[in-house]
């Protein structure tokens, strides 16, 4: 039996949802063969987001660990490939997190490591879900906001504390009513998300 740790996000920015809140909502009512599942939603915060997971980390001792997040422009699932050590919200999180934080070059780890692999199979995802039809390909900038936190913070965590937990990152498109009325906005169904991240929950729990 895997205990797989699956996060999702609340809402941000000018957002009135977050795709990934809704496949957590789902998750938990799935029952995957092998995987003993818990689910969360992290707050948009730099100074919360990653603190949160570790602490459900210690509680649950996860084998893995998978964030969920979105990145609005998008138009696959993107496993992402490393997260690096700074906070700058001059891209995506332009106006901030949710409490108002607007950094702009400060380090995660004051002398930390400047990049963390992620320690999924990115590659394997990203196939996986093209074989299974769903548009998917591995991302090499988590950007500089609360996902990227997310990642490089629980990564640094794992290797401080020498741990065998394996821990990722996946970014999802928008969802269409996200974008309703920006037409030319890619976005992918809710349905087609649920079912690729079921998918990778699927291939990480036979994948050592
Ligand atoms: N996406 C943002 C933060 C929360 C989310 O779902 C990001 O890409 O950093």
């Amino acid at each position: 039996m895997k205990k797989i740790l699956l996060s999702g996000f609340e809402p941000f920015g000018n957002l009135d949802t977050n795709p990934t809140t809704a496949i957590i909502s789902r998750a938990e009512d799935w029952d995957i063969e092998g995987i003993n599942l818990e689910t969360m939603i992290l707050p948009v915060v730099y100074n919360e987001c990653a603190s949160r997971l570790i602490e459900k980390i210690e509680l649950f001792k996860p084998d893995i660990v998978l964030s969920l997040g979105v990145a609005v422009g998008r138009s696959a699932i993107t496993p992402e490939r490393i997260g690096i050590n700074i906070q700058d919200t001059a891209g995506e999180g332009k106006t901030g997190d949710n409490r108002g934080d607007q950094p702009r070059d400060r380090f995660i780890n004051d002398g930390g490591p400047d990049g963390l692999f992620s320690t999924l199979p990115v590659r394997g995802i990203a196939e996986l879900l093209v074989s299974e039809g769903i548009p998917a390909q591995i991302s090499n900038t988590a950007g500089t906001y609360i996902c990227n936190n997310t990642l490089y913070s629980v990564l640094d965590y794992i290797n401080r504390e020498n741990l065998d937990t394996k821990a990722g990152f996946i970014h999802v498109p928008a969802s269409p009513d996200m974008v309703r009325k920006q037409p030319q906005m890619p976005s992918m169904a809710i349905d087609i998300q649920e079912k690729a991240i079921k998918h990778i929950l699927e291939f990480l729990s036979k994948n050592d």
